[in-house]
């Protein structure tokens, strides 16, 4: 059954290539001959640099976190259909430095070739290494070297950004990275609410902070799974209560937004002067309302003791939660295969008490492929970028190795950007909405399928397998409810809260841990009830006292406020 889907989707393909070919031999021959040689002959010399392979090999040593990945037989790490295809198209022989399986054993290893200045030719690091290393005049500036050999994809991807990208990776004027691109959409986080459910107790979709309490105490008394038993819970709630960067499932940022409050942010204060979003007045009011709720079980209140939060939503137990738009993804994929029933749907909410629906921003960036100092051929790690960034966007998707690589991964049973030697995928902040909007427009046959490029077409096929035989394959019902619902909630009107600052100061070395431990406690302990309202007060006293203060003015500094 699932060979059959598989050859089915390649036949499509195929004849896809066909129709491209047959269509830009159409467009070629509308064309007169010298502006068709002009245009050729302009888009070649823009990418010369950036595509050709070097005549000579070029080995480049990286550092290599890997991911879950499956390699066909006799096939290595560093020496598998990925390494070869990129070898072939760039002439860069991939040799791995070290490797490491996991994000925090990548940082301790990349720690321990900072200290004995052993570094690998080109790799990944986070803002605080990156710092570091330019600090220290460890790595090239690639200033120089990035207009001339970066290819027009990636300088377009950049370029949408409005500069935000590269003004993080410039230090006194010189480019010392080239980061990854955050997707504007992962920034918000929404509520995503058991529609089944609601429809069952005849309530309507949540929008405003006391509908969210509403529901959810409806959820937990009045048995909405219909099952005669006393067995589902309040909104669950991740014991880190919050999330800094990059959203989760089960955060309350949300709902602190609704109150114009931003915590484990640095914002604009209401005198223009920058505020970290946890001391603010407007956090205290949140945190009472959850005072509140905590009483009443309205948020579950075993959270404090809970392990897997996200267990009581692929459980069905909790039929609201706040979580990002790409939850079908995770954890909802779960919930919908233990109860083929689940209708999850999502919405803006809550909102403030104008009817705005607020969320902070998320730093543009946060990971820099960066070269070592000395290394000889710094343009070979653009290089690298480009081709897999080709590969990623699918520009060529005509090309014959490329389809040969899609299929070895396909057949593996993974996504083959697990496979890539850089953890830093490139895309256009807007890529969600995009892509929701011509899978949109395809459903609706106003695009013709051959028309999106395949990673939508990916995603169309997914609507259309999941519209056929719902909830039969839980990839096509993710893919498809996460550009669907979740792409539809992205484009919703929404109030972006600036967050100022990502870094770290001097000061924060020092109290940063420290100041955090009391920001949770004492969150913990209002919303828990083992403490009084009144000990926000005491806490920004002391937090301000025991280093906010100085780390507040470090980072108004940092950003010329
Ligand atoms: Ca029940």
């Amino acid at each position: 059954m699932r060979l059959r889907a598989r050859i089915g989707i390649r036949g499509i393909g195929l004849l896809i290539v066909a129709l491209l070919i047959v269509l830009a031999a159409a467009c070629r021959s509308g064309q007169s001959g010298d502006e068709d040689k002009r245009e050729a002959g302009d888009i070649s010399a823009a990418d010369r640099a950036a595509y050709a392979a070097y005549d000579t090999p070029v080995a480049m040593r990286i550092a290599y976190r890997y991911s879950d990945i499956t390699l066909p037989q006799g096939d290595t790490n560093d020496n598998n259909f990925l390494t070869r295809y990129l070898r072939k198209k760039t002439g860069i022989v991939v040799k791995y430095a070290w490797e490491a399986n996991d994000e925090e054993q990548y940082n301790s290893k990349m720690a321990l070739s900072i200290l004995s200045g052993d570094l690998p030719d080109a790799f990944v690091v986070g803002r605080e290494q990156f710092r570091q290393l330019v600090g220290s005049g460890m790595l090239e500036d690639l200033t120089e070297v990035y207009p001339e050999y970066a290819s027009t994809l990636v300088k377009s991807i950049y370029d949408s950004t409005a500069g935000k990208a590269f003004s993080d990776a410039t230090v006194d004027g010189k480019l010392y990275g080239l980061p990854n691109v955050a997707i504007d959409a992962d920034a918000p986080s929404y509520v995503w609410v058991r529609q089944d459910w609601l429809d069952r107790l005849h309530l309507d979709p949540p929008r405003t902070v006391a509908d969210i309490a509403r529901i959810a105490k409806a959820f937990v008394q009045r048995d909405p799974d219909g099952n005669g038993k006393d067995d589902t819970v309040g909104i669950p709630l991740s014991p880190s209560l919050l999330y800094d960067e990059k959203m989760g499932v089960n955060g309350l940022n949300a709902l602190f937004a609704a109150f114009d409050a931003y915590p484990r942010h640095w914002v604009a204060g209401s005198d223009g002067g920058v505020l970290y979003g946890s001391i603010a007045p407007e956090a205290k009011q949140t945190l009472m309302v959850l005072a509140e709720w905590y009483k009443e079980g309205i948020i579950d209140n075993q959270f404090v003791l809970r392990k897997e939060t996200d267990e009581l939503i692929k459980k069905n137990q909790a039929g609201l939660f706040f979580g990002p738009w790409w939850a079908p993804y995770f954890p909802l994929s779960a919930s919908v295969q233990n109860d083929t029933k689940a209708e999850w749907r999502v919405f803006a909410a809550p909102v403030d008490g104008s009817g705005s629906f607020n969320a902070s921003t998320a730093p543009i960036t946060d990971r820099y492929l960066v070269i070592r100092k000395g290394y000889p051929h710094p343009e070979a790690a653009i290089k690298m970028l480009n081709a897999f960034t080709k590969i990623e966007r699918n520009v060529e998707s005509d090309d014959q190795d490329l389809i040969a690589l899609n299929d070895t991964a396909e057949q593996l049973g993974v996504q083959l950007r697990n496979y890539y030697p850089f953890d830093l995928l490139l895309d256009y902040p807007d890529a969600i909405i995009r892509r929701h909007d011509s899978l949109v427009q395809a459903l609706e046959g106003k695009l013709s399928p051959e028309q999106l490029d395949s990673e939508t077409r990916h995603l169309y096929d997914s609507a259309v397998a999941e519209k056929e035989s719902p909830r039969k394959n839980m990839e096509a019902w993710s893919a498809s409810q996460a550009y669907l619902l979740g792409g539809e909630v992205s484009k919703a009107p929404k109030t972006m809260k600036p967050s100022l600052f990502f870094g770290t100061t001097p000061s924060m070395a020092e109290r940063w841990d420290a100041l955090r431990k009391l920001e949770q406690e004492t969150y913990l302990g209002i919303i828990t009830g083992d403490q009084p309202p009144e000990a926000f007060d005491r806490f920004v006293e002391q937090w301000n006292r025991q280093g906010g203060e100085q780390i507040t003015r470090e980072v108004a500094a940092a950003i010329g406020r």
